[in-house]
């Protein structure tokens, strides 16, 4: 058995999550997180090497997989999460870290669908863009409470992560209305919705939010139209790279998801995953840590998890 590639059923398994990340049928930063975390923690709990041989194994695999969906600080923060504990109190209490990660995760997404469901009222149309298990949370804990609105949703191309929205909206009896990406200014001037809801995948120290390509337009077209913008997220996805001066990256993905068969040669086809959303067209992000405004995700991101998740350290160096 070499150190590099372990043959055991947990290296298997965290082997195909990272490929399942990359291929995205593991879709969106949340479920990115829990899954990468969960199969990184069961594996370094399992993985036979120990001492100095552990970390040299474990460092370089918190790196690769960091970096299979660059732009997904919440997947890193629970890397990092984990391995303070494992640099701490050896790999016995990883899985059990990984554990603990996935509950601050999961008691952040159940404060934030309350928070958001407050500001869902019957007779509010919303819109959101892409898919977002936060912001759909949010509408189907409102739904829950008995409240009845409208969601309108774009299809977002190139993968129509915007079906999977309409999809579950539709099988809980919220009604729900589905326009290609490109109608998006159009919907709103249409539809007048009260609000916008988006997720985010990382959120900047400037209180920048990074989002589905096709967020920032859709943040343009709010301005036009006056329509508050929210992005309901946990701040787990708060790149702390940023604070010290590095740039948040945006995922390239394949052309191929743009077009396939029979693109002419000599065409060049760009698919950016993800941009950012200027503080300005933000109204607040909706956290764990109630509505807060743009400048504040820093100070309150330091406060909640400062004590938990700091990786300082490795990013100096
Ligand atoms: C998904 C996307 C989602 C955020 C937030 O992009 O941009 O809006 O990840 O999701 P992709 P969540 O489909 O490329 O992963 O609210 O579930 O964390």
């Amino acid at each position: 058995m070499t150190t590099r590639n372990p043959e055991t059923p947990e290296y298997k398994q965290l082997r195909q999550t990272m490929d399942d990340i990359k291929t995205l049928k593991i879709q969106g930063a949340t479920n990115v997180a829990i899954y990468g975390v969960e199969a990184f923690a069961k594996h370094a709990e399992t993985v036979p090497v120990k001492d100095d041989d552990l970390l040299a194994h474990l460092e370089p695999l918190v790196e690769e997989i960091s970096f299979v969906r660059v732009t997904e600080p919440a997947l890193r923060n629970g890397l990092r999460y984990v391995m303070t504990g494992i640099r701490r109190e050896g790999k016995e209490v990883a899985s059990e870290l990984g554990q603990a990660y996935v509950k601050l995760i999961d008691d952040a997404k159940k404060r934030i669908f309350k928070i958001g469901a407050e500001r869902i009222r019957d007779g509010s149309r919303v819109f959101t863009h892409c898919h977002s298990s936060i912001s759909v949370g949010i509408f189907l804990e409102a739904a829950k409470q008995g409240k009845d609105f409208d969601v309108i949703n774009t299809e977002t191309r190139p993968l129509f992560q915007g079906r999977k929205t309409a999809r579950i909206l539709a099988k809980q009896n919220i009604r729900v209305t589905h326009v290609v990406d490109s109608a998006m200014r159009w919907a709103m001037n249409s539809f007048n919705p009260h609000m916008i809801f988006l997720g985010a995948d990382a959120i900047t120290v400037e209180g920048v939010a990074l989002n589905k390509i096709g967020s920032r337009l859709c943040a343009l077209a709010s301005e036009e139209e006056h329509i508050p913008l929210y992005i309901c997220t946990s701040l787990l996805k708060y790149d702390q790279a940023t604070s010290i001066g590095r740039l948040s990256e945006i995922e390239m993905r394949s052309p191929l998801e743009i077009w396939d068969e029979g693109c002419p040669e000599g065409v060049k086809v760009l698919n950016p995953a993800f941009e950012t959303i200027d503080r300005r067209n933000i109204s607040a992000y909706i956290t764990e840590a109630g509505l807060i405004p743009p400048q504040s995700v820093h100070q309150t991101f330091r406060r909640i998890y400062g004590s938990q998740i700091h990786d300082f350290q490795q990013l100096w160096s």
